[in-house]
């Protein structure tokens, strides 16, 4: 599901997090999270300063106010290498800040996230993501690896799309249909040499 709205904006209607049923039992846990900022950080693996991009949702994903554009575009370099990592927190009450990626990795077998960009020549290998604990292991992706080709094209204007998808059942390798979509956020990029 994407916005008709500027690329760097939350898709609103999307950002529901685990939206349970309440009358069928739960094996991938928990109550509905409310989710408030969410962060891109990319480290380029050669050393140099991170890239990071945060979108926040003032009043928390379970209020209808809109998110704000994201902070920053992710300028990403021709060639790069990049270690990546989400962030995702409920920081509505300063005094109970609650770090939604632990609750994502406790609930691992449950959950993956899935990282698609319009840019061209860019990529993020699955084999690159951490695991869940489920046997054999399959990608959970809170921290994954961004490739930027040597020959990517140059661009101002292309975007990453974060999604996070929750698997009540049958996860597998996360491939499958049998999923709801906790958030979908677009994340503006530029590419330069
Ligand atoms: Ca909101």
């Amino acid at each position: 599901m994407r916005s008709s709205l500027a690329a760097s904006l939350l898709t609103v209607a999307a950002l529901g997090a685990c939206s349970d049923n309440p009358a069928a039992p739960i094996p991938g846990g928990g109550d509905p999270e409310n989710i408030s900022s969410v962060s891109v950080v990319l480290t380029p693996v050669t050393g140099g300063t991170a890239l990071r991009s945060t979108i926040e949702d003032p009043d928390g994903t379970q209020l209808p106010g809109a998110p704000t554009p994201a902070s920053a575009v992710l300028a990403l370099r021709q060639g790069g290498t990049y270690a990546g990592a989400i962030e995702i927190l409920n920081d509505l009450d300063a005094a109970n800040i609650v770090d939604v990626i632990d609750e994502i990795e406790t609930e691992s077998a449950f959950h993956r996230l899935f990282y698609t960009l319009s840019c061209a020549g860019v990529s993020v290998p699955v084999a690159a993501m951490n695991r869940d604990d489920q046997v054999p292991p399959q990608p959970l992706g809170t921290t994954f690896q961004l490739v930027v080709a040597a020959d990517a094209p140059a661009t101002t204007s292309c975007t990453l799309t974060v999604e996070l998808r929750h698997f009540e059942t049958d996860k597998g390798d996360g491939a499958g249909s049998n999923f709801e979509t906790d958030l979908d956020l677009d994340f503006p990029v530029s590419i330069a040499p």
